[in-house]
């Protein structure tokens, strides 16, 4: 049996450990390393999926210049040739490059040196910039530099930890468990602060549904009440911070009252004040905040309003305390280190000072450094459309999806001369795509990553290159050697990009800058490949040092002062009028990845939310005339979508949720990247992705369909389709608004590619009823159609058990199919709550009313939410239901 290879996992900044294993015929299982400190051995229901992602179905095998296969050498020409010709015609500033926070820190260092050491340009940005450069400019605001100063070991040793804007349960998942096992043993507080009462908001001790874009006032209403109260560090305000005054006065004036907070917060003025008393009375408080906070127009100033919290009380950098920017993806965190942002330069150094800028040249050898920011991600694309950018590379990342107002993105990828992608799979973003380069994927990698708490830890590969695939930092430093950079990108490995990585971070650096990773300048071939995972910095000659930054009051600042930053509450940038009177906001599901790349392939992450669907409250769909499962036309001023209807009360009145996940090849028109708006933060330039004014329409659906099919394909001519991953092959939801019959016409379409003789055909015309179904050679199912109108189609659960099965069907099975109805009726298990052993809400259902009444018993009966625990929520909420059912 082969060894198992120690990793780390590609999803969250929480940065789990795994430990991954190939069997003799090729498959990979995994599971949480018990050795490393931010997991010690759990895994939630992504991670643990992580094995099933590994196909290759879909990969990019090879080069492709347009659309046709090409080998390394003539799509490295070309590219190094395309950029070099613009750059001699146009000048650095018309190429760019669009990268992200799934590359690892060794690809994403050569990528920066490439653009601002050697082009000369500041053109490269990355999907950071959607996520979390209003902390990073908040950090740098108030300490200097973009320092996350606490550990994950805060969360366990605070006694309240508010979360704002953060679905922690969901998005970071393994963290929210290391926290809730803290307060079983602690009794920690949790507070959150969402608008939606998500399974966050739904397991904890206050929770304040904060009307959208408002958190500068509630942190304002904070400030002024511990100076009322008294409850200041003022021995810490007068050693380590500038700036007090000014922004207690402005916060007093913006956020005078509780009573003014609450109404402006649309909050209780009871919970308001429960909030403050425990943050007053509480020293160890640690503040959680990710998108909620960062996508939005004022994001910098609500991270600053949540800081300047922290420096009042003191409460920075010591356990238990501190404001904690929590980061979204894999390696967040290295792009950051790098300069992976188009207005930081290299290792924490910026634009503002010609001393950096003189040095990271000095120590690049590059005469043609950038002298000042490039283009952000918004920016970016808006100067490709107009024709300023005419040669740009995206790698890894999915901006065609992902970026808002994302029609107008690709319109941009359209319309620009020269486009290069680097990817894993086929995406959105590959359609657009002059030249196609297939990446290296998860499991065939090998550098770094850096996750929320500055721990630097490696993935390590398991599994060989496919195909002509290669790693990003080969293709990028082979792009630079063909334009005449080859002196100095002349890597053989990781390791010696990571030596030089960590070399830059301690050049010329006596401390100013916090981000040193010296110590590991050094580090030889056999020390970087038995890497163990540790926290930054690590400067070169200290041997031992604290895990926390600033516990001492020592900022990176040029006054060693961290900074009060005086803030006020601003209006929306585009508030709900009557046209567009709902506020919705967008965000992420629990076992969902992203644009759904890898986590689109795997079943049982499908199966807890199939369909895309918008949230609304109930009685805002009453108003519309909508029910539950009814499709949704959404519009904004940017664009338009369409998902099924979800009803619930934890969404509030006049606000609306949609998943940021289902893609083009998920969906027919499902992304919320079309609806959402470009509108930025001033500061960081981050969009506002949290909010947008739109409206919601029914759309009158006559028919509905499902296929059931082994094939991989991408139904055209609907209203609307989406499809999910089920065991076997894919499951595809249809509807449309044209008359029922037309609709049997346009899904027969999609079995035409079956012969004749397979297919098993029913019609009822007096029903507009229509089913299909064929087997294949050996006798399994192969495809089932059902059409009919909306609200008639038969349960599928049985149809997918056959495709499942993969056995071929029995004589009484295949006379069954074309009812569509079980021979026998078999018990259903419903929607699926435990992604991890596959146990649906009906079986849940059975255990609860046979007896189970904890969570605990529910598990130790079917096993659910015993593994990574983000069902857990449900279960209760389910046990709960059926008590208060039984008390009616
Ligand atoms: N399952 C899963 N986990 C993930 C990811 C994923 O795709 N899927 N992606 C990773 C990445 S890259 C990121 S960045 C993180 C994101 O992690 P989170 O930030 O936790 O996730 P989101 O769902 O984007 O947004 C968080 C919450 O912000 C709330 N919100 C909206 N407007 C406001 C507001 O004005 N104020 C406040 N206080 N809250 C508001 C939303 O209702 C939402 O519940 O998740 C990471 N983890
Ligand atoms: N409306 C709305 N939009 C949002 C958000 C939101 O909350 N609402 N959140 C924003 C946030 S926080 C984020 S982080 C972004 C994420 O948005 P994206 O970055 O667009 O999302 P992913 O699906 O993670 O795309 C990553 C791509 O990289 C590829 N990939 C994976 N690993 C590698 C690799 O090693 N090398 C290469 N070359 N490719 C690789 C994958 O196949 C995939 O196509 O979305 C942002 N957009
Ligand atoms: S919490 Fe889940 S998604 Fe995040 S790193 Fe850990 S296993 Fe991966
Ligand atoms: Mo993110």
């Amino acid at each position: 049996m082969a060894a198992e290879v120690r990793t780390t996992c590609p999803y969250c900044g929480v940065g789990c450990g795994v430990l991954a294993k190939v069997a003799a015929d090729g498959s990979v299982s995994v599971r949480g390393d018990p050795d490393h400190p931010a997991n010690a051995g759990k895994l939630c229901s992504k991670g643990s999926a992580l094995g099933e992602t590994l196909g290759l179905d879909g990969r990019l095998l090879s080069p492709e210049i347009g659309g046709r296969a090409a080998g390394w050498d003539e799509a490295l020409d070309l590219v190094a040739k395309k950029f070099s010709d613009t750059i001699a015609a146009h000048g650095p500033d018309s190429v760019g490059f669009y990268v992200s926070g799934q590359l690892l820190t060794e690809d994403y260092y050569v990528a920066n040196k490439l653009m601002k050491g050697f082009i000369g340009c500041g053109n490269i940005d990355t999907n950071s910039r959607l996520c979390m450069a209003s902390s990073v400019a908040g950090h740098r605001r108030a300490f200097g530099e973009d320092i996350v100063p606490g550990t994950y070991e805060d969360f366990e040793e605070a006694d309240l930890v508010v979360l704002v804007g953060s679905n922690t349960a969901w998005c970071h998942p393994v963290l929210y468990q290391r926290l809730l096992a803290a307060r079983t043993k602690r009794g920690t507080r949790i507070a959150v602060v969402d608008p939606r009462r998500t399974a966050t908001g739904e397991d904890c001790d206050l929770f304040l549904p904060i009307r959208p874009g408002t958190d500068v006032l509630l942190f304002n209403g904070l400030l002024a009440h511990l100076v009322r109260r008294g409850a200041l560090d003022a021995d810490y305000i007068a050693a380590h911070t500038n700036g007090f005054d000014a922004a207690t006065t402005l916060a007093a004036a913006d956020a005078p009252t509780v009573a003014r907070v609450a109404e402006g917060c649309g909050l209780d003025p009871a919970d308001v004040r429960r909030l403050y008393d425990w943050f007053a009375a509480t020293p160890r408080t640690v503040t959680v905040y990710s998108q909620g906070v960062n996508q939005s127009a004022h994001g910098t100033d609500k991270v600053n309003a949540i800081i300047n919290c922290h420096l009042a009380t003191g409460r920075i950098g010591k356990p238990g305390m501190g404001p904690f920017s929590v980061t979204g993806q894999p390696n967040a965190m290295g792009g950051r280190e790098v300069g992976g942002l188009a207005n930081q330069l290299a290792a924490h150094m910026g634009f503002e000072d010609s001393a950096a800028i003189d040095r990271v040249g000095r120590f690049w050898n590059a005469p043609a450094v950038a002298r000042k920011p490039g283009l952000k991600a918004v920016d970016l694309f808006e100067a490709a459309a107009d024709g300023r950018v005419r040669a740009l590379w995206i790698m890894g990342t999915n901006p065609a999806v992902s970026m808002p107002d994302a029609a107008r993105v690709r319109a941009a990828l359209k319309a620009c001369d020269f486009v290069v992608v680097s990817d894993v799979v086929r995406t959105d973003t590959t359609r657009f795509a002059d030249v196609l380069l297939p990446a290296a994927g998860w499991g065939e990698k090998d550098g770094t990553v850096t996750n929320s708490e500055r721990r630097i830890s490696r993935q390590r590969p398991f599994a060989p290159l496919p195909g002509d695939v290669r790693p990003d930092w080969w293709i990028i430093t082979e792009v630079a050697r063909r334009m005449g950079f080859a002196e100095a990108f002349d890597y053989a490995t990781p390791a010696a990009i990571f030596r030089e990585h960590a070399a830059l971070s301690a050049f010329e650096n006596d401390g100013a800058r916090l981000f040193d990773i010296g110590g590991l300048a050094d580090i030889d071939d056999d020390d970087y490949a038995g890497f163990q995972p540790m926290h930054w910095p690590l400067r070169a000659g200290r041997g031992a040092r604290a895990d926390r930054l600033a516990g001492d009051g020592k900022f990176p600042t040029p006054d060693g002062r961290a900074r009060f930053v005086a803030v006020r509450q601003e209006g929306p940038a585009l508030p709900v009028d009557g046209a567009f009177p709902i506020a919705l906001t967008t965000g992420r599901i629990r076992d969902q990845w992203h644009t759904m790349t890898r986590t689109g392939l795997v079943p049982r992450l499908m199966a807890h939310a199939p369909e895309p669907a918008i949230e609304i409250n109930p009685a805002d769909a009453a108003a519309i005339g909508l029910r539950e499962g009814d499709l949704a036309r959404v519009e904004s001023r940017y664009g338009s979508g369409r998902a099924k209807v979800r009803l619930t009360d934890a969404q509030r009145i006049g606000q609306a949720f949609l998943p940021m996940h289902w893609s083009g090849r998920f969906a027919a028109n499902a992304a919320a990247g079309p609806l959402s708006t470009p509108v930025t933060d001033p500061f960081s330039g981050q969009p506002e992705l949290k909010h947008v004014p739109v409206r919601i329409a029914r759309e009158p659906v006559h028919w509905e369909g499902v296929l059931i099919t082994r094939r991989d394909i991408r139904p055209t001519g609907f209203v609307h389709w989406s499809r999910a991953a089920v065991a076997g092959g894919w499951a595809y939801e249809l509807a449309g608004t044209e008359p029922a019959e037309q609709g049997i016409l346009l899904a027969r379409r999609l079995v035409d590619v079956v012969p004749r003789d397979r297919l098993l055909e029913y019609t009822d015309r007096r029903h507009s009823i229509f089913r299909a179904a064929a087997t294949d050679d050996d006798g399994r199912l192969a495809e089932a159609l059902l059409v009919a109108p909306r609200g008639a189609l038969p349960e599928r659960e049985w149809l997918l058990s056959l495709l499942a099965s993969g056995a071929p069907l029995s004589s009484l099975e295949r006379r069954a199919l074309l009812s569509g109805r079980a021979p026998v009726a078999m018990p259903s298990i419903g929607r699926v709550v435990c992604a991890c052993f596959n146990v649906g809400v009906n079986q849940i259902d059975r255990a609860i009313a046979g007896g189970c009444a904890s969570v605990e018993e529910v598990g130790r009966t079917l096993s659910a939410g015993t593994n990574c625990g983000s069902c857990r929520v449900e279960i209760r909420g389910m046990i709960e239901a059926r008590r208060l059912q039984a008390a009616e």
